[in-house]
């Protein structure tokens, strides 16, 4: 009997060391621990041997059952890491590996490209860029930029009114005024940004994006004016084109112009097959903006910040983003830079 159990106690140590895995780990424990093992039914048989016996065997079993037990937890400890392991290296990921598949890299709209372009032109010659708020009080918006109080511009039904004396800007040169605040002259800025006006056709939006420049300083003239705007056109448009100034009106400045660009379509309006040039529509010229020397009456509403109007003057200009992208780029609808339309912003 004692003989036996220490077979059992052999082959069972045997077969768990040779265990490889968890389940063949398992596999063994049942075959020489579990319910139907010769081992514990040997135990438990214990009661019906004669009582001599029953010490020495009892004891016997015992020792070879905790002796099988330990190897089993030993082992499964063993089994237990080693799998872990083995799990770990599989499940190993590289976090600095680029994803996969690569996420597409997408773009800048045709607007924010055009703005950039832009801007990057008058910092070149410059000029620094000012941002502001869209929410504007009407002193900024039309106060201090000569606005009288008849202009149409004022009307609910021009421009959104979000209170008695608060609007949506309708053009950026409000951040001007607020610039001529913060810094006495010399100040050459450009201010970039949204504006808003009541108006919603094919070639109006709302909602639309605007760059206004201002350069002040003691001895400015409108061929300072010309020449900034000429090497603006050039650098947009090609380095051929020529500008032309045309006299205008606007309520900030005095004189002021509408600038044309020198077609970059045709030569002297006809296409190469003598057809009419559809973008200038056979003029030779394209309007691109509008500017002008700023109004004595505005630095009046600044002087006490340095701009004094008998000594001090200077050039203001504003254009329209979307126009510039729409004739550089030849779209055929303005609605479409807002129509997030993939096919046609790919394309840019
Ligand atoms: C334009 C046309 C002409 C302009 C004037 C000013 C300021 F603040 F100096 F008075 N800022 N922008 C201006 C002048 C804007 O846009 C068509």
């Amino acid at each position: 009997m004692i003989d036996r159990i220490e077979e059992l106690r052999a082959a069972g140590a045997a077969e768990v060391a040779a265990a490889t895995s968890s389940e063949a780990l398992e596999q063994a424990r049942v075959r020489h621990l579990g319910r139907r093992a010769e081992l514990p039914n040997l135990l438990r048989g214990v009661a019906e041997l004669p009582p001599e016996q029953r010490g020495a065997v009892g004891r016997a079993a015992n020792v070879a059952r905790k002796a099988l037990e330990t190897l089993i937890e030993r082992r499964g400890g063993e089994l237990a890491a080693s799998e872990l392991d083995a799990q770990l290296a599989r499940d190993r990921v590289d976090v600095t590996l680029p994803g996969a598949p690569a996420l597409p890299a997408g773009g800048l709209h045709l607007l924010t490209q055009t703005q950039r372009e832009i801007e990057d032109v008058f910092i070149g010659m410059g000029f620094n860029v000012a941002e502001g708020p869209e929410v504007e009080h009407i002193h900024y918006n039309f106060d201090a930029l000569n606005h009288d109080a008849a202009h149409p511009a004022r009307l609910r039904s021009d421009t959104f009114y979000v209170a008695d004396e608060v609007v949506l800007r309708t053009h950026t040169s409000p951040m001007q005024v607020r610039a001529m605040e913060q810094q006495p002259p010399p100040i050459f800025i450009i201010v970039p940004g949204r504006v808003y006006r009541r108006d919603s056709d094919a070639t109006h939006t709302p909602q639309f994006h605007q760059i206004e420049g201002l350069a002040v300083d003691v001895d400015i003239t409108l061929a300072d004016l010309r020449g900034t705007l000429l090497q603006f056109a050039r650098a947009i448009f090609g380095d051929e084109r020529q500008v032309r100034l045309r006299p205008h009106f606007f309520p900030f400045t005095e004189p002021s112009v509408e600038v044309d660009v020198s077609c970059f379509n045709c030569t002297d309006g006809l296409l190469a097959d003598g057809s009419r040039c559809p973008l200038c529509k056979g003029t030779s010229w394209i309007e691109i903006l509008g500017a002008g020397m700023v109004d004595p009456n505005v630095f009046g509403y600044v002087r006490e910040y340095g701009y004094d109007p008998e000594r001090i003057q200077g050039f203001a200009f504003g254009m329209g983003v979307e126009r510039i992208a729409f004739l550089k780029h030849g779209v055929s609808d303005l609605r479409l830079f807002y129509d997030n339309d993939l096919r046609f912003l790919r394309q840019f």
